[in-house]
């Protein structure tokens, strides 16, 4: 019989998830901590259920229909299994709502959940992570009507009376610079508002209800004269006729996921507040939304490296087992290392969330969570890609052959970097927090993180990048080019220097719990470096891109 090779299996996302579970050990009271175990173990089994159906089934896209037989317009689209199932799973286990709950840890338990669905969802976690934006942009406008209509929705814990939310910002063209969108909003003569336009990628065409960035006719050009709106996409088991959907987009990865060209022709709509700085009005959502890709692009992150670990146990090469060859192994800790960084900046970002929402946060917490959310998006969007893609390596030829299940790994993690803002679209708002006071108010942060830690070195070399930080910061904050140009390096350096603390701390809680993992994770990433920092040079830059 001819060698045959083992397939990697899938290790149980959440009870073989040691850094899943020692956070939460950690941050949560015992009585929460308890309450939550439920959920998570059984999305952790619906995760090996839905492994074992990517790895025995033909993949899957969602089709459209735009006609019927008789010439009727129904742009019907199909979607797969699991998003057949998105609505079920995510009412059952709470996903939304538990974030939404009166707590300081309701945002830490939602995104346990969020890490765990995500992959399995087939990234059905995109509309729900524009739902929960609107639930928090609906609550921040402070419109009774809207947040009556729509938030029981929205967090329903039935499947029947759930609805998704969109986020309708992009155009052809605007796209980062929502300045430029050309979406009308009329008024007609009985008062009610009317959306005319074009939005060029609409991830959550099979929703209810989306929130749209439109110009009131006769308002100025620019970001500040749009207004936000609220709308409705179906009149019962009908889409509206004003909103028609022009075509799925052919995508790189995400393929499950319909992202759509629509038009909208007077379709309905409703103000969330003043008729004027919609971008002011949509943020809060964005700040959600930024904050479930960076716990999504994590959860790619874990289940590359917990894959390609189980790999190397299970391959031999050159007489013995790929995890007991030194290079191979090298290679897996440094995953390891970064992985165990990125986890902890993108929960601390979600578990701060909740606490400022829920006003149990310092002042200096709350600046700090404004720098956090760009960082955490644009450092993990990246090293998501990187990781599956070093992850891809680790199987050889396999890791490049679709019926794997292991092209798709990398192909989807692509968008982390791309949607919700570009890096370097997130490196400039990280400028635009700076302007503020969180630079101090990082510092402040990662004093308090570090306090307990015992490894000199490692405190030595985080305080040293955060000093580099501000010091760039200062020499160039008034050269706005100068500035922009080094904008992802000091990005970048904050990410790093904030996640190593992160992880200082979550390594004094688990020393003292007889784990010495994570102070290992922390030598090795803090050993990598934590300075990105560039030196600007417009003249070289010139040279180099004409
Ligand atoms: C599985 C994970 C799922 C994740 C969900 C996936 C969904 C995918 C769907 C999409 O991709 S939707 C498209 C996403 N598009 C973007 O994210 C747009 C990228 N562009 C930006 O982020 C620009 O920075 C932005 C449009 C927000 C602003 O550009 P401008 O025109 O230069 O705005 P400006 O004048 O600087 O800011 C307007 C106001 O908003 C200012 O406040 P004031 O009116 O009080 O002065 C800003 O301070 C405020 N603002 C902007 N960004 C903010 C913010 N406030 C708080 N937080 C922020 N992040």
């Amino acid at each position: 019989m001819a060698f045959l090779q083992d397939s990697p299996q899938l290790a149980h996302p959440y009870r073989s998830d040691r850094l899943l579970l020692s956070l939460l050990d950690r941050a949560l009271p015992a009585d929460r901590r308890a309450a939550l175990d439920g959920d998570l173990d059984a999305l952790g089994d619906y995760a090996q259920m839905a492994w074992r159906r990517v790895c025995t089934t033909t993949p899957r896209k969602p089709i459209l229909t735009r006609w019927d037989a008789w010439g009727g317009r129904i742009d019907r689209i199909e979607l797969t299994a699991a998003w057949q199932e998105g609505a079920a799973m995510t009412t059952r286990h709470a996903v939304l709502a538990s974030g939404h709950a009166d707590n300081e840890h309701a945002r830490l338990e939602e995104f346990a959940r969020v890490y765990l669905y995500h992959l399995a969802s087939e990234f059905y976690t995109c509309p729900l992570a524009m739902t929960d934006g609107a639930v928090t942009a609906l609550k921040a406008s402070g419109n009774p009507t809207l947040i009556e209509r729509a938030l029981p929705h929205f967090l329903s814990r039935d499947a029947a009376t759930f609805w998704l939310s969109g986020q309708w910002m992009t155009e052809n063209i605007g796209g980062s610079d929502v300045g430029d969108t050309e979406t009308i909003a009329r008024r007609d003569t009985d008062g009610q508002w009317r959306l005319h336009g074009r939005k060029w990628f609409s991830s959550a065409v099979v929703g209810e209800a989306a929130l749209a960035l439109a110009r009131p006719e006769g308002a100025a050009e620019g970001t500040a004269a749009l207004a936000l709106f609220y709308v409705e996409t179906m009149d019962g088991d009908r889409r509206k006729p004003e909103l028609v959907i022009d075509r799925l987009k052919d995508k790189l990865g995400t393929r499950e996921l319909p992202t759509a060209e629509i038009h909208l022709e007077g379709l309905p709509a409703w103000p969330l507040g003043e008729l004027a700085h919609g971008v002011r009005q949509v943020a809060p959502m964005l700040n959600v939304t930024r904050t479930w890709n960076a716990v999504c692009a994590v959860a790619s992150m874990a289940r590359a490296i917990s894959l390609a670990r189980d790999y190397a146990l299970r391959r031999e090469a050159f007489g013995r087992p790929l995890l007991e060859q030194p290079l191979h192994a090298q290679t897996l800790a440094d995953m390891q290392a970064e992985f165990e960084a990125a986890f902890a900046l993108a929960f601390e970002v979600a578990h701060l969330l909740g606490k400022v929402e829920q006003h149990a946060a310092a002042p200096h917490q709350v600046a700090a969570l404004r720098l956090l959310t760009p960082l955490a998006k644009l450092w993990t969007g990246k090293l998501a890609v990187e990781l599956c893609s070093e992850a891809l390596e680790c199987f050889g030829g396999a890791g490049y052959i679709e019926d794997t299940g292991l092209p798709q790994l990398l192909r989807d993690a692509q968008v982390y970097a791309i949607w919700e803002g570009t890096t370097n679209v997130l490196s400039l708002d990280s400028l635009r927090a700076l302007a503020g006071d969180s630079m101090d108010a990082l510092r402040t942060t990662s004093t308090g993180w570090l306090e307990g830690n015992e490894d000199m070195h490692v405190a030595a070399v985080i305080r040293q990048a955060l000093d580099a930080a501000a010091r760039w910061l200062d020499r160039h904050s008034a050269a706005r080019g100068a500035l922009e140009a080094g904008a992802r390096g000091l990005a970048l350096t904050l990410a790093r220097s904030a996640a190593a603390a992160l992880l200082a701390r979550q390594a004094t809680w688990s020393s003292r719990h007889g784990d010495p993992r994570p102070a290992a994770a922390l030598r090795r990433f803090v050993g990598r470096g934590l300075d990105r920092l560039i030196t600007p040079d417009a003249d070289n830059t010139a040279w180099l891109v004409r």
